[in-house]
């Protein structure tokens, strides 16, 4: 498995998820600083030309949330997905699309000064929506699916943690500290933004 990662990139949020199943894998570096995204090779692989992309053999996954998934359900037996078929299921995706579908647009929109837009046919609608929206998704206690810690909480709080990084989201309430606390806590998070703290 080949993963291609940059310490200063959303490819954290996928090593995270490496690091949590323990999988061995293939770590290449993508200086797209330096433009190595912009190659013929690696616009092969992918030809957005964005990181992060898992490549499994022959399959190619890009989209963070799409890798986390994927990961989940290629090992199973780790526990980091609900059980297809499984009401809890429902959920879990919720967490899984959300960040990247709704936050993600949201957040960069607020940043700038973007000519007036309906806030009710875009699909992220607006600033305050979305916050009352992250404060009744985040869990209180424990993780997403209560006491089952799941590809979920990576991408979502891993979205968190990159909005609160990056002052996306400048005043984080105490239900989203708190969980934050408890996700950095993570032996797994230590080691994967160990390289992006230098
Ligand atoms: N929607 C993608 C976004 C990936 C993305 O924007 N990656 C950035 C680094 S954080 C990138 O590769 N930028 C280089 C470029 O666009 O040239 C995901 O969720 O994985």
């Amino acid at each position: 498995m080949k993963h291609f990662y940059n310490p200063m990139s959303r490819a954290v949020t996928t090593d995270w998820m490496l690091t949590e199943l323990e999988v061995e894998h293939e770590q290449i570096v993508v200086d797209f600083r330096a433009g190595e995204n912009d190659s013929p090779e690696f616009r092969a692989i992918n030809p957005m030309g964005k990181i992060p992309v898992l490549v499994d053999g022959e399959v190619v996954v890009t989209e963070t949330a799409a890798i986390c998934a994927y990961l989940a359900d290629r090992y199973p037996d780790k526990g980091y997905a609900p059980p297809i078929g499984s009401e809890l299921r429902g959920r879990y995706y919720r967490y899984l699309f959300y960040p990247g579908t709704t936050l993600e647009p949201m957040f960069t929109v607020s940043q700038f000064e973007v000519a007036e837009y309906s806030t009710e046919s875009t699909g992220w609608g607006d600033f305050e929506r979305c916050i009352a929206t992250v404060e009744s998704m985040t869990p209180e206690s424990d993780w997403i699916l209560g006491k089952q810690f799941s590809a979920a909480d990576v991408v979502f709080g891993g979205f968190l943690d990159f909005a609160v990084q990056f002052q996306l989201l400048k005043l984080p309430s105490a239900r989203v500290a708190g969980y934050l606390k408890r996700l950095k806590a993570r032996p797994a998070y230590q080691l994967s933004h160990e390289a992006s703290r230098h």
